[in-house]
């Protein structure tokens, strides 16, 4: 059906029409009403059509698209159908139509048998792909019930989008089984692959909660067809990439209809079961062991390799891999520089200390079964010098931060993140701790607690016995960085499409700026406007847009906390941005843009007229183009291409370019998926 609206300008057409021919505004329908009443010919529907509902909803066709009148039919990832009775009959009179049917009932018949054989442009505010739509959905219907679904289809002639609010669950709507085993896969895959961004017991976040009240209703066909076909708004096509089969995919639509097993707790007394010091303190060299600059190291995440590789950013040599644990999300840099910390999405922390002669691992440490962020203590002055003392980590499960020892990992304290959420106060059981950033004006952590949409300011001058400061914020905060002063914190709220400002002087919420759809910044990027001053950047993960928020209220205090600048990019799926105060350029990549020739684009925004990209370029010819770094200077970018593990020759490499020309200076080859890359003076001092 993701042809059936062929342009938003006939749907734009189509509503001027409508409004232009309606004496007085019409309420907007409900779901009963807009049942289509009998009838005999198309617009006036027959008493068949009664029995469509049942007929959209055993092809899960309310997964993907606003069907007005089917319970539950509110997918934004197919085109909108509300007024597709008048819009078939413009589609198949325009110019560009592609397929074989010579009238509209032909039309919206096609558009089920051979959906792919014209592509709407708009789904969901984001571009159609071809094959997202099932080509077999017809499979299920007999020619009598596609007639039927013609009929209701063609009857569909609302001028607003009918907010159908979701039935309770059917009865009769039977829970998909699964053998043991294939419950046991679909578990770990879902871990693996889906946890991150759906929640371990599945109430969404970054994408939408997958719980059987709500999955049961787009039933296995939809579900998996999502699955393996991904979605234009971020959802990963894991089928077209190699990552699942269709039986897989039908395999992990079953799973999420169950209800989802609850994983376990860990105690601080099962975290010392793992933790291991592999070099005590004592033993540790009091000097750098080496000659190398070890400022100008970068830490790169070889994700599926489990370890990061040591890269020296003068000789482009791998100094050391270090094995980390299963897919290291990120590195960060104890407050001296000298300790990287890493965190795997298996919740392991490793120390690694760079002073050695080769970097190598000194501690050890589990402190959770999944995880995303690590962040040390920085503060030194009037309340105590914490530099290198503690470490944090941020826990997706169990939903909670610990606190360790910075030195050794010991784990000292574990603190809950349980609550209720900021705005309708309820409890929440996994709030998920996303970015963690230590402040640069007291003893406390910036964590942001995504579900409950949460800032903890986390006092550590007695980490036995934190003072924990709540703020509101907005719900699924993700990540972020500081803006150039480092007093104001700017994290992502990314399903909300907000920012969140957050004063760490003042300890408040200075602003909450809405943005294009689900603004994913990494750290982001502080820059100079030449209009604006001082601004900050992120780019989006749903739009391809790269926007720049003024962050200067003292001397631009009229521009403050609004969005003064919004750049096309080259498309939507942007994981990073990145610059350097002594770079002309903002680059940004599109990593999970669905088109593999954008995956691997990259584009550089002049800062001098940041009004349109200056240029884009492939970065790669295969894999993905993902994360921006700088050496230590600012005169050099680095790039990773995030290949595949599976496919030598192209597991992955970094590509390192002149920030001045922006011309390739090297390849430093055969890295098995590098993903994020932390160089050390940038990220002790929150260059980006
Ligand atoms: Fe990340 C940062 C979570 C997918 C690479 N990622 C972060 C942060 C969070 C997060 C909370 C901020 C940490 C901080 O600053 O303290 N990431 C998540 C997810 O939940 C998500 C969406 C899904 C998942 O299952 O993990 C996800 N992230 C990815 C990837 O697929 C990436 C590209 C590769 C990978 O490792 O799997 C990826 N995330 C990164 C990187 C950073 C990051 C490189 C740090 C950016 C920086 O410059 O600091």
């Amino acid at each position: 059906m993701i042809k059936l609206l062929k342009t938003m300008g006939f749907l734009f057409i189509g509503i001027v029409v409508i409004a232009a021919c309606t004496p007085a505004p019409q309420p907007v329908p409900t779901a009963a009403a807009a049942l289509p009443p009998t009838g005999p010919t198309p617009g006036t529907p027959t008493m068949e059509t009664l029995s469509a509902p049942a007929l959209f909803q055993k092809g899960g066709c309310g997964a993907c698209h606003v069907i007005p009148g089917i319970p539950g039919a509110v997918g934004k990832i197919g085109p909108d159908l509300t007024l597709i009775g008048i819009l078939a009959e413009e589609h198949l009179a325009a110019s560009d139509y592609g397929g074989k049917a010579t009238d509209a009932m032909g039309y919206l018949l096609e558009s089920i048998t051979d959906p792919d054989a014209a592509i709407a442009p708009d789904c969901g505010g984001v571009p159609c792909q071809k094959g997202l739509m099932s080509a077999t959905l017809a499979d299920l219907y007999t020619a009598e019930e596609l007639e039927t679904m013609v009929a209701f289809m063609a009857a569909l002639t609302g001028e607003e989008v009918a907010v159908v609010e979701e039935p309770e669950v059917p009865v009769d709507m039977a829970i998909p089984e699964l053998s043991d085993e294939d419950f046991a896969k679909a578990k770990q895959v879902f871990f693996d692959r889906c946890a991150g961004c759906h929640g371990v017991l599945r109430h969404g976040a970054t994408g939408p909660a997958l719980t059987p009240d709500k999955t049961l209703l787009k039933g296995t066909l939809a579900l998996a067809s999502i699955i393996y076909n991904g979605t234009p708004r971020g959802m990963p096509d894991w089928g077209k990439q190699g990552v699942l089969t269709q039986e897989e995919a039908e395999m992990m639509a079953k799973y999420i209809q169950i209800e989802p097993p609850a994983p376990p707790e860990m105690s601080l007394e099962q975290m010392r079961e793992f933790w291991q010091v592999f070099v005590p303190v004592e033993e540790r060299p009091t000097e750098p062991q080496h000659e190398r600059d070890w400022e100008n190291f970068f830490a790169v995440t070889l994700r599926d390799a489990g370890q990061i590789a040591v890269i020296d950013g003068d000789t482009y040599e791998v100094v050391e891999t270090v094995d980390t644990g299963y897919a290291v999300h990120i590195s960060r840099m104890s407050a001296t520089g000298r300790y990287v910390y890493t965190i795997g999405r298996d919740g392991k922390t490793a120390l690694v200390d760079l002073w050695m002669e080769k970097p190598t691992k000194v501690a050890e440490i589990k402190t959770c079964y999944d995880a995303r962020s690590v962040e040390v203590s920085k503060y030194s002055g009037e309340l105590g010098d914490f530099t290198d003392r503690y470490a944090i980590v941020g826990c997706y499960w169990p939903p909670h931060f610990v606190i360790l020892d910075g030195l050794t990992l010991e784990p000292l304290k574990v603190v809950s993140t349980r609550s209720y959420t900021y705005d309708t106060n309820e409890y929440h059981p996994e709030p998920r701790v996303a970015s963690i950033v230590a402040s640069h004006f007291k003893p406390q952590w910036v964590v942001n607690i995504k579900e409950t949409g949460l800032i903890w300011l986390v006092d550590y001058t007695d980490v036995f016995n934190p003072a924990i400061k709540m703020l509101e914020a907005e719900r699924f905060l993700h990540d972020g960085g500081w803006d150039a002063s480092r007093r104001y914190f700017l994290v992502a709220a990314n399903n909300a499409d907000r920012v969140v400002v957050l004063d760490a002087l003042e300890e408040r919420v200075a602003a909450i700026v809405d943005t294009p759809a689900i603004p994913h910044p990494g750290r982001g990027a502080n820059w100079i406007d030449p209009v604006f001053g001082p601004v900050w950047s992120t780019a989006h993960l749903g739009e391809g847009l790269l926007i720049a928020i003024a962050t200067d209220p003292e001397n631009y205090p009229e521009n403050a906390w609004k969005v003064v600048r919004t750049i096309p990019v080259a498309g939507g799926g942007s994981l990073f941005v990145k610059t350097h105060p002594l770079s002309d350029w903002i680059w940004v990549d599109h990593a999970l843009n669905s088109d593999a020739a954008i995956q691997r684009t990259v584009c550089v925004i002049a800062k001098s007229d940041p009004t349109k990209t200056h240029k884009c370029w492939e970065a790669s010819d295969y894999g993905r183009a993902v994360h921006m770094e700088y050496n230590r200077q600012g005169t050099e970018v680095w790039i990773s291409i995030w290949g595949r593990a599976d496919e030598p020759g192209r597991v992955g490499e970094i590509v390192v370019y002149n920030d001045k020309t922006l011309e390739e200076i090297a390849r430093i080859p055969n890295l098995v998926t590098p993903t994020g890359k932390f160089n050390v003076y940038n990220t002790v001092n929150d260059i980006y």
